[in-house]
């Protein structure tokens, strides 16, 4: 006889299991990519909160989280939340580090037609993550989480980084296109429609991925959602003087090739001109 009681839970537990594994089966539209350094502390909350979060939208969706190498058991936690939910999963990236890296690799694991980013550390409230959908499936092609926008704030920062962080803004507006400007132009939570970027080589280093679609990308609309930008969760800030100095080098480079990116004008005519080229009959 078997004497292993069963808990009253399991077959709720199994019915969520089959219900996730038949949504998995669904081929994504939308890959939430999250890079993590040392997040392991967590993980296991962001990940409960954005599963809830995009389970009460009308997308199929994975998350992928990639992680550097962090060897501080993320492996073993991501593995149990796989089993229960295949729509989660992680990449270990070994020998390499940069944020802007990997999120680009994590995009590439995916054929997903909908790409997004959001921190690991909570920052990013996993509750805004249907408010960006809907503008996503409504059509825009970039929606960006606006700590700017009015609406949105900064929680628990020093004087000093807020003024420095403002600077850093104010001087990606000679690189910004006219008609496509966002308020928070360096934020690292937001939605891109793939065709936006693919072709583009973006740069592998430093933190502010977003500055460089705004700029390069094929981008015709842009939508702010504001949000507070919370205070971390657990575990230590990954910024640092690199970061800083990788940022002015993506904004030198930005300035340089400035004359030779198309404008959000140019981009509107090449768009209005490929409408014309297929809505005309093939003449026999
Ligand atoms: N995979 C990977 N992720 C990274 C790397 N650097 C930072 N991250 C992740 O990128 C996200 C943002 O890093 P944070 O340290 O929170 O940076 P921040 O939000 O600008 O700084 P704080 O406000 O101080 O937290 C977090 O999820 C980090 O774990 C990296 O080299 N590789
Ligand atoms: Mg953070």
């Amino acid at each position: 006889m078997n004497s292993r009681k069963t808990s009253p839970l399991a077959p709720v537990r199994n019915a969520r299991r089959l219900v996730a594994r038949h949504l998995a089966s669904r081929r994504p539209s939308l890959a939430l990519v999250i890079p993590t350094l040392h997040e392991a502390k967590n993980i296991q909350p962001l990940l409960r909160r954005v599963r809830a979060s995009l389970d009460r939208c009308d997308v199929a969706y994975e998350v992928i989280v990639v992680d550097d190498d962090s060897r501080d058991g993320i492996e073993d936690l991501i593995a149990a939340i796989s089993a229960q939910d295949p729509r989660v999963r992680l990449v270990v990236r070994r020998g390499e580090r940069g944020l802007a890296g990997a999120v680009l690799r994590g995009w590439e694991e995916t054929e997903a037609p909908h790409l997004a980013v959001m921190d690991a550390d909570l920052q990013h409230p996993p509750e805004l993550l249907p408010k960006l959908w809907e503008q996503m499936d409504a059509g825009a092609d970039l929606v960006v989480g606006s700590r700017y926008a009015c609406g949105g704030c900064l929680r628990g920062w020093k004087p000093m980084r807020h003024l420095i962080s403002r600077i850093a803004v104010w001087m990606t507006l000679p690189v910004q296109r006219a008609g496509l400007r966002t308020r928070d132009p360096m934020s690292g939570f937001f939605m891109v429609k793939r065709s936006c970027i693919d072709g583009i080589q973006l740069q592998q280093a430093g933190f502010k991925i977003l500055l460089e679609i705004l700029a390069r990308g094929e981008i015709h609309s842009v939508v702010e959602v504001p949000f507070t930008f919370g205070r971390r969760y657990a575990g230590a800030s990954k910024a640092s003087a690199r970061v800083a100095f990788e940022y002015l080098t993506l904004l030198v480079r930005l300035y340089r090739q400035k004359g030779r990116t198309p404008s959000h004008a140019e981009l509107e005519l090449a768009r209005t001109a490929r409408e014309r080229q297929q809505e005309q009959p093939v003449s026999s």
